[in-house]
């Protein structure tokens, strides 16, 4: 496969970094650009009658899309990748690959969005959804039915960073026959490549890690498996949600710096999670990298890297979360997650509340819970800015 002018690949594929910059990205034919063009036409003039050239028409397939398709593919380690305009969009693209009277088991912690089109958009067209803890993989053998056809799972989990043994679950899948969603937006195929563990089908949410810049929102799926390859190719053109040509060309430019940023948010996280364990005001903190953490040893067998993501409880309640999020500086109150800026969020209040509020409660997401994305901002300055805010919510000003 040639991954870039005057670079073919014949033995072994590049590392990650390598691809990030160069897969699916040839410099353009015409002019030599290094940088691909993003191609904006909606249609593509063809010689003949229904005899396109590469391209037909933008929604079905478009230069600068397949450009970003190819590279995700080859970040992830999959034959095919599809781009959708949202991690939303490529999750009910990918659903609608069952059928009224289908089972999903879904793991129970999910980002509160995807909970959402399980219950309320998938529900009410025939396709049961059961919420499983999958920490433990006999929990998923008691779940499956006769007409379960998929298992969805995150690992980490949005938001309380809990891990799913990916191998184990994708053994249990690959012996039923059943196909395995992997949601790998928390961890990015820099750290964690669930298609090597087994897993059938890998979902982003590329507005996250992928683009990395918090300016665009956009969704992928990538897979090896040919036949729900094509089915997704149907589907991506059918259903239609795709993302623009400037999107893509936007994710592209973010993939060019996700190895280094990754290795960044993870070095933070790390740092900033461990002074968090020993910090007043903090009750539990949950991070993969941390010795602490229930599943560490299996972060250190499927990842390289606990993530940039760090979920903290704080002693007291709701008003002490409020104080604590209004309090911060440099992290900014807001939903999302991976952009080079810190992020904190309420998961009770923001990116959960679609969960009903009994279930959050049986799955630790408490009104003292918030969710840290930390950034590539100087360490030592977010530290200030968490020891400030713990200090706020204390009542210590
Ligand atoms: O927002 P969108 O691009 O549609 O992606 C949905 C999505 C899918 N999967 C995971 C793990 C996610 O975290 C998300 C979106 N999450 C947030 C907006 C958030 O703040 O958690």
């Amino acid at each position: 496969m040639c991954y870039a002018h005057g670079m073919s690949v014949t033995s072994g594929s590049p590392a990650i970094e390598t691809l990030a910059i160069h897969a699916g990205q040839p410099a353009d034919p015409t002019h030599g650009a290094v940088m691909q063009p993003i191609v904006l036409a909606s249609t593509f003039a063809q010689p003949e009658p229904a005899k396109p050239l590469r391209f037909d028409y933008s929604r079905s397939g478009n230069p600068t899309r397949a450009a970003l398709e190819q590279c995700l593919a080859a970040l992830e380690g999959g034959s095919a990748g599809f781009a959708f305009a949202s991690g939303c969009a490529a999750a009910t693209t990918l659903l609608h690959t069952l059928r009224p009277g289908d089972h999903v088991v879904s793991g129970d912690d999910v980002y509160g969005g995807t909970f959402r089109i399980f219950d309320k958009v998938m529900g009410p067209l025939g396709i049961a959804a059961s919420f499983v803890d999958l920490r433990q993989p006999e929990r998923l053998q008691a779940a499956l039915t006769s007409r379960t056809r998929l298992v969805w799972l995150e690992s980490p989990t949005n938001p309380l960073l809990r891990l799913v043994d990916l191998r184990a679950i994708a053994d249990l899948c690959r012996g039923r026959g059943i196909a395995l969603a992997v949601d790998n937006t928390f961890a990015s195929p820099v750290l964690q490549r669930p298609l090597e563990l087994g897993a059938t089908v890998v979902v982003h949410s590329t507005t996250k890690y992928i683009n990395g810049h918090s300016d665009v929102v956009g969704g992928a799926l990538i897979t090896s498996d040919t036949v729900l390859a094509e089915r997704l190719k149907f589907l991506q053109n059918a259903i239609g949600a795709v993302p623009s040509p400037m999107d893509c060309y936007l994710v592209l430019r973010g993939i060019k710096t996700l190895p280094l940023r990754m290795r960044q948010h993870v070095a933070a996280a790390t740092d900033l999670a461990r002074r968090l364990e020993g910090a007043k005001g903090v009750r539990r903190v949950h991070y993969p990298g941390l010795a602490s953490h229930a599943q560490h040893e299996l972060s250190l067998r499927q990842m390289s890297g606990g993530g940039g993501i760090i979920t903290v409880e704080l002693d007291g309640g709701l008003e002490q979360a409020k104080r604590f999020l209004t309090s911060l500086r440099i992290f900014t109150l807001a939903e999302s997650l991976g952009g080079v800026e810190s992020l904190a969020e309420h998961p009770g209040l923001m990116t959960h509340a679609s969960i009903p509020v009994n279930r959050r409660a049986e799955l630790g997401i408490t009104d003292g819970l918030v969710r840290l994305s930390v950034g590539l901002e100087n360490v030592e300055d977010l530290w200030n800015d968490l020891q400030g805010a713990l200090a706020a919510a204390r009542g210590v000003s």
